[in-house]
């Protein structure tokens, strides 16, 4: 994807988004028709997982994924969560584009990423923290987000505690507009639950690319 190459990555806006614990950075750097243009080229290339891959494990309960789901990175490169081990597949052309455009404005190059399709607002993701013991926590998680704009919630863990060790800590949400581009900073992931709640009102689908670093074995 050429046209990624083509963006002025000094002239990128970033706004930082901060609250206890909480370290943000939020961007929309890639123009509508260039992620209309990938959105296509994800539709045309990516597979997703089926079988056992294509379910989630909640208080010890199998559901299907309300949503659908694959992972890419760098070779023998799994990844463990909610009770499931997924392999990363090898990298498909457009996703190695994004990965480059992440090394390009951030210097960092990322070996593994998981890839979330929402049909359309039935399609979710529940409240977790990506703080998986395979991840390397000091680096930051990147989040592309192509297609129907959608808003993500995060929520304190104190907040989300109950009787005397609930603390009232507002919520926050972002709408995360098609091209954009957030970065969940370290500590986040320690202190913040995030989720993609359904909109059931929306039509549209949408393409998520949670960019990540493992820690070295
Ligand atoms: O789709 C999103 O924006 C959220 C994705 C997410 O929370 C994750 O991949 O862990």
């Amino acid at each position: 994807m050429d046209k990624l190459k083509n963006i002025d990555v000094g002239s990128i806006k970033w706004k930082s988004i901060k609250d206890e614990g909480l370290d943000l950075e939020y961007c929309v750097p890639i123009p509508i028709s260039t992620a209309k243009n990938i959105f296509m080229e994800l539709e045309n290339t990516l597979e997703y997982f089926t079988g056992d891959l294509a379910k989630i494990k909640v208080f010890g309960k199998v559901h299907p994924l309300p949503r659908q789901q694959v992972a890419f990175g760098d070779p023998g490169i799994t990844y463990k969560y909610s009770g499931i081990t997924v392999p990363a597949l090898p990298w498909p052309a457009p996703v190695l584009a994004l990965r480059e455009f992440l090394l390009a404005i951030k210097g960092i190059k990322y070996d593994f990423v998981l890839v979330n399709k929402y049909r359309d607002g039935n399609d979710h993701m529940g409240e977790h923290r990506d703080n998986e013991p395979d991840l390397d926590p000091e680096y930051p998680i990147a989040s592309i987000s192509l297609g129907q704009e959608r808003t993500f919630v995060l929520k304190h863990r104190d907040a989300r505690k109950s009787g005397k060790d609930k603390r009232v800590m507002p919520t926050v949400k972002i709408n995360l507009e098609n091209g954009s581009v957030l970065m969940m900073n370290p500590p986040t992931n320690e202190f913040w639950y995030h989720s993609l709640p359904t909109r059931k009102k929306l039509l549209g689908a949408r393409i998520n690319l949670t960019f990540r670093k493992m820690k070295i074995k």
